[in-house]
């Protein structure tokens, strides 16, 4: 058998993308609830355009998303039918300190999460908790400018403390941000982060990626302190960057291309920051302002494990590069390559040299944290999708993915779907770019009934967690 015997088999949910429920029970306001559907989306989530109060022009998606902070119990037990082992999900920060700044959390937030572990744990299924995916109160960003400021590593320190106590020998597994590196190209959405006219815009963010690096320390070390039990993880938006071709220029800016993304992961399993990175902030004169302590809280707290996203490669060449904004990175068509309707290219050996290279360059455990396709789904006459498209990504995806454990050795602990219930697109807004293997009721602009039901990828994965990956037809 390829996978381990306790391989986590699962799926990968976001709270504002599927919770709704945006001012329930104290919740307080988020960068994420302000990202409206449609064209503004962009230069707002990048941090170019403010939306700090919601308007009559926009819809925005996450205020009631597919409604899953009621209807928690129905989407776990479907989970629980497929054979789940793990449940990826991430806490709304404004549940727990809706403001972000107070010293007590709110109590409404802290059961509500309990109840959800509780559920899963009914189940036999594994909580594996991402403490921030994408969100941040909006009040740290009007009072203290987002993660620029250092003292938002005090109020994480605050959030990640109440978290660890109160679920305490519950919950084995966490990620301390998603995406960590998403801050490089989708600012406010990443990290709460705007930018005033004339900023230096690099500066500003190399700023915010060392306070969060340093919070993910002090996570691991208050994890760690308050139950050693506990296993920390980085998450990384992963991919490896192509050279467009074997033009050595191509080849170098590949490189950097990779070093900007693997920097966050050489600091937070490595424990410091690498030369190159270092460097470049030292000649462009964006070094960030670190304390006397920074040095030792980083080396001493690197994270347990490694986990990731894949979604496809990039191709990069030094002549030219757009920025893809569906995807939100620099890249150059591969003319080898399919592409999804949203012009992600697909591509399954690279998820396997992608996962090869990250196990090359830390050797901790592996997580896939992420992995899907998005894609349109047209309900045939009985309301039933059939998503044999689907289907075939996720096969080769895990075909590949097994070849690095039983062809190539690498240590991997589990592997969650994106959005194995539909839900709200990040990057888009949209519901129609769907994930799921269960297709929830509902457009674009919030028409629909919200009712689940399962597709033809239901059973496939199904299949597929019984026999530990191995029979994947
Ligand atoms: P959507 C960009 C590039 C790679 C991953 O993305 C990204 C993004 C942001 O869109 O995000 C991750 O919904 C992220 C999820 C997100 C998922 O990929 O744009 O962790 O929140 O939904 C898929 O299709």
């Amino acid at each position: 058998m390829a996978f381990r015997k306790d391989f986590l088999w699962g799926g990968a949910t976001a709270a504002n993308q599927c919770e709704g429920a945006f001012d329930e029970n104290g919740k307080g306001l988020a960068n994420v609830d302000l990202c409206p559907v449609g064209d503004d989306r962009q230069a707002i989530i990048t941090g170019q355009k403010k939306m700090f109060d919601f308007d009559k022009e926009h819809f925005y998606p996450a205020k009631n998303s597919i409604d899953m902070y009621h209807r928690y119990k129905e989407d776990i037990a479907l989970f629980a039918e497929m054979g789940f082992k793990v449940y990826r999900f991430s806490i709304a920060w404004t549940r727990i300190f809706p403001n972000g700044d107070e010293s007590k959390p709110n109590e409404a937030g802290l059961k509500f999460y309990e109840n959800l572990i509780d559920e899963c744990h009914k189940y036999n299924i594994e909580p594996l908790i991402t403490i921030t995916h994408f969100d941040f109160p909006m009040h740290l960003v009007h009072e203290y400018g987002g993660w620029r400021n250092r003292k938002i590593v005090d109020f994480y320190q605050n959030l990640v403390t109440a978290i660890f106590t109160r679920f305490k020998g519950k919950v084995k597994y966490y990620l301390t941000f998603n995406e960590i590196n998403v801050i490089l190209a989708a600012s406010f959405m990443g990290a709460g982060l705007y930018f005033e006219e004339g900023e230096d815009i690099n500066k500003v963010r190399a700023q915010a990626i060392h306070h969060e690096l340093l919070a993910s320390a002090y996570a691991t070390k208050i994890a760690h302190e308050i139950d050693p039990e506990i296993k920390i993880g980085c998450m990384l938006a992963a991919g490896t960057y192509y050279p467009a071709t074997c033009k050595p220029e191509d080849v170098f800016a590949a490189q950097k291309y990779n070093r900007d993304n693997y920097f966050f992961v050489d600091v937070q399993s490595r424990g410091y920051y690498p030369s190159y990175k270092l460097k470049e902030y030292e000649l462009s004169g964006i070094m960030p302002e670190m304390h006397e302590e920074d040095e030792k809280i980083l080396r001493e707290n690197t994270v347990d494990f490694i986990s990731f996203s894949y979604y496809t490669t990039r191709t990069i060449s030094s002549d030219a590069s757009n920025f893809d904004e569906s995807n939100l990175v620099d890249t150059v068509d591969n003319p080898y390559l399919g592409k999804t309707e949203w012009g992600w290219q697909i591509d399954p050996l690279g998820f396997r040299t992608t996962i090869n290279e990250i196990w090359d360059r830390y050797q901790k455990p592996l997580f896939v944290v992420e992995n899907g396709l998005g894609a349109k789904d047209t309900p045939n006459e009985n309301g039933y999708v059939e998503d044999d498209y689907r289907i075939a990504y996720l096969r080769d995806h895990i075909k590949n993915m097994k070849d690095t454990v039983e062809v190539d050795g690498v240590d991997l602990l589990g592997y969650t779907t994106w959005g194995p219930i539909d839900l709200v697109s990040a990057g888009t807004g949209e519901m129609s770019k769907r994930y799921g293997f269960i297709y929830v009721d509902r457009d674009d602009y919030g028409n629909g009934s919200l009712d689940r039901s399962k597709k033809k990828s239901f059973d496939w994965y199904k299949k597929v967690i019984a026999s530990n990956g191995e029979d994947l037809d």
